[in-house]
């Protein structure tokens, strides 16, 4: 329950290290952010040194922690220290020395700041770093750092795996649950500042003011710890609860409900943060629908919220049955013309790949393709497509592994994480969303380890350059163990889990091969789905000949939605990296692997194996931490990875049945036959 922020004793010379360092708070004056921030130092310092955290007007002995920002502390402002290039939400801290006193200061230019620079002085408790010279200074790399909930209002969490939605509307807006505030505090201490409370999916009810109320209730639970909330937008929201005949953007009387429903909302949430919107995809309402285009849609909504400073997240996923082309294109193909057409508080919300949140895709092509347009990372820490909540899937390395590639737009050495950093003008905003996989379990996420993706998602939204490993080992030594040994075992895990679960689902650049509808366990066979882009045959095309989908210039030609150079690469059958082979080319089974030298259909069983023994690896490596960590959490992952084993295997053996059905291959020697 308590994820990261545990806060467990500190013992030995780690202990008379810090005791004396923090002995006392000064807090002059401030709002509720700042008292948030001084309560969590509070709560720490109990927690790990044990004593309490006395409040005092001024520096009276060593060790006091001075928190504030210019305009709330005079001893904050007397230091002048230099804040300037550290925005809203960056800080300062620093060991110094007033009135001869050594104290510690925690100082930003806005509350925010102080509240995140608190959390970062108790990590480096967590994490057993020095603090009797500090000088630290960080500052957000995006301005918009946001979960998606897809939570409907039953409580029903679509594609959650860890319980019902955390939001209790029946009991809003007069009982706030407790677990408001600390599910707003993890999400403070990793920079998270905006929730969208709503599934994209959902309908128009959440707009209605019986239940502004409860958002408005929430909104006031989250507001202490710099979080805004959001909310999605049905489409067809002035028909469904407007009594209008119809929602076309360019109707005036459209526009206007829009505007009156923004007003309305602001009125009821002063901050409310904006629209999350799905238009015009899987069935949902949008400007098509009236053969408007998607900018006229986006643009429609972000007048209504203009003038009160909210932002419109328009989603980039769209694909439709009626439309030929490769899905992977569509997308690309339907924005990329409209670069420049969006107002200035539209974000454009693109998927970290092309299909649908895959094992592994290559980057989206959109991505460095609509320079004038602020454009938004969507990436989807459930895990719908990766095993649910039971399989050990860390997805720092996969979500890395997006955000470093380049883009070659303009030029070469521009990777995504560089796009997304890049505002389109001082004034655009930048972002990154994260389908959540929160609910109200009381591990949060379903499993222990998922709660490594919430995290490592918050640290990837607060610095896109961020590296996966090292995310991965502060996180296991705030929630696991600061063994040395421990902390190395856990972090193997982790950084080979994601390899690990691609080789027994999609080796090769395979992707969509999972049963239909609830996405879990294989299904390559199926292709008989009315909609032919939902079955996995339209994605993996195996026949007698071959498997892979081609997109190159022979095939579909995705390819050139990528900037030359990538065109080149990924078209080339030579030259594309092995793990995106299949994404990209239709190749015989024959065709022989370059890192190998085996056929492809040799290499795929191989693939297949070795996924099934990393997850073997993986149970042997937990085993060995019995006695390292307690054990009821030692013993849910021990149950977790024996789930995860059966249901590799499970993967394995139906994949390589069927495609061996099709290739009518032996086969290679080697392979563990199923038991
Ligand atoms: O991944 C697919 C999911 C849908 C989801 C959709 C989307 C919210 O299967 O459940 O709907 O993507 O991202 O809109």
């Amino acid at each position: 329950y308590d994820l990261w922020l545990r806060y467990r004793p500190v013992e030995g010379e780690w202990h008379k290290a810090y005791d004396p360092a923090v002995t006392a708070l000064v807090v002059q004056g401030g709002g509720a952010t700042i008292a948030a921030a001084a309560a969590e130092l509070e709560r720490g310092v109990k927690g790990m040194l044990g004593h309490r955290l006395p409040r005092t007007g001024s520096v009276a002995a060593d060790g006091a922690v001075v928190i504030g920002t210019p305009a709330t502390s005079p001893i904050v402002a007397a230091l002048g220290l230099p804040l300037a290039g550290l925005g809203d939400e960056g800080y300062l801290i620093r060991s110094v020395t007033i009135d001869g006193r050594r104290a510690t200061v925690i100082a930003a230019n806005g509350e925010k700041g102080v509240l995140y620079g608190a959390f970062r002085l108790l990590k480096a408790m967590q994490l057993r770093e020095r603090i009797d010279a500090l000088d630290i200074a960080d500052a957000p790399k995006l301005k918009l750092r946001v979960l998606n909930h897809w939570d409907n209002l039953d409580r029903h969490v679509e594609r959650g795996y860890a319980g019902q939605s955390l939001w209790d509307w029946q009991k809003l807006p007069l009982h706030l649950d407790p677990r408001y505030t600390d599910y707003a505090r993890a999400n403070a201490s990793i920079g998270i500042n905006g929730v969208v409370l709503t599934n994209v999916n959902a309908n128009a009810e959440i707009l209605k003011p019986i239940w502004l109320e409860k958002v408005k209730a929430l909104a006031g639970a989250f507001r202490p710890y710099g979080i805004r909330v959001y909310l999605t937008a049905r489409f067809s929201a002035p028909i469904e609860i407007g009594g209008l005949k119809t929602a076309d953007p360019l109707d005036p009387a459209v526009a206007a409900w829009w505007k009156a429903k923004a007003d309305e909302i602001y009125r009821v949430i002063p901050d409310f943060g904006g629209f999350l919107v799905k238009a015009n995809s899987e069935g949902q309402p949008g400007p098509n629908d009236y053969h408007r285009t998607h900018a006229d849609g986006a643009n429609m909504l972000a007048d209504a919220l203009a003038p009160h400073g909210g932002i419109v997240m328009w989603r980039a996923f769209v694909y439709a049955a009626e439309n030929p082309e490769d899905r992977a294109k569509q997308a690309y193909t339907e924005f990329q013309p409209l670069d420049g057409r969006f107002r200035d508080n539209v974000m454009v919300q693109v998927k970290n790949g092309a299909i649908d949140f895959q094992p592994r895709e290559p980057f989206h092509p959109l991505f460095g393709a609509m320079p004038r347009t602020p454009m938004m990372m969507e990436f989807q820490i459930t895990k719908e497509y990766l095993g649910f909540a039971t399989h050990l899937v860390y997805l720092g390395t996969m979500w890395e592994e997006a955000l470093a590639a380049d883009t070659f737009r303009p030029a070469r050495g521009t990777t995504v994480a560089d796009v997304l950093e890049t505002a389109v003008d001082a004034a655009a905003p930048t972002g990154m969303a994260g389908v959540a996989n929160i609910g109200s379990d009381r591990n949060w996420s379903g499993s222990q380890f998922d709660q490594a993706n919430w995290y490592a998602y918050g640290r990837l939204a607060w610095n896109p350059q961020g590296g996966a490993e090292a995310i991965a080992r502060e996180w296991i030594r705030m929630t696991w163990s600061g063994d040395p040994a421990t902390v190395d075992a856990i972090a193997g895990m982790m950084m080979g889990s994601h390899e690990a679960v691609v080789d027994y689902m999609t080796p090769l650049g395979l992707a969509h091969l999972m049963a239909t509808g609830h996405h879990y366990g294989p299904g390559p066979w199926v292709s008989d789905l009315a909609r032919p882009e939902w079955n996995p045959a339209y994605y993996h095309k195996a026949d007698a000949a071959g498997i892979g989908f081609d997109r190159s210039r022979t095939g579909s030609n995705a390819v050139a939605q990528y900037a030359p150079e990538l065109a080149d690469r990924f078209g080339s059958v030579k030259k594309v990296p092995e793990e995106f082979l299949l994404w990209f080319h239709h190749l015989p089974w024959d065709f022989r692997v370059r890192s190998s030298g085996r056929t492809l259909w040799d290499e795929l069983v191989v693939r297949y194996d070795r996924g099934v023994a990393a997850v073997a690896a993986m149970q042997a490596r937990w085993a060995a931490l019995e006695s390292r960590v307690d054990r009821r959490r030692w013993e849910e992952v021990r149950d977790f990875l024996a789930i995860q084993r059966e249901e590799a295997q499970w993967w394995r053996d139906a994949s390589i049945a069927y495609f061996q059905s099709v290739s009518k291959r032996p086969l290679p020697e080697g392979h563990a036959a199923p038991p």
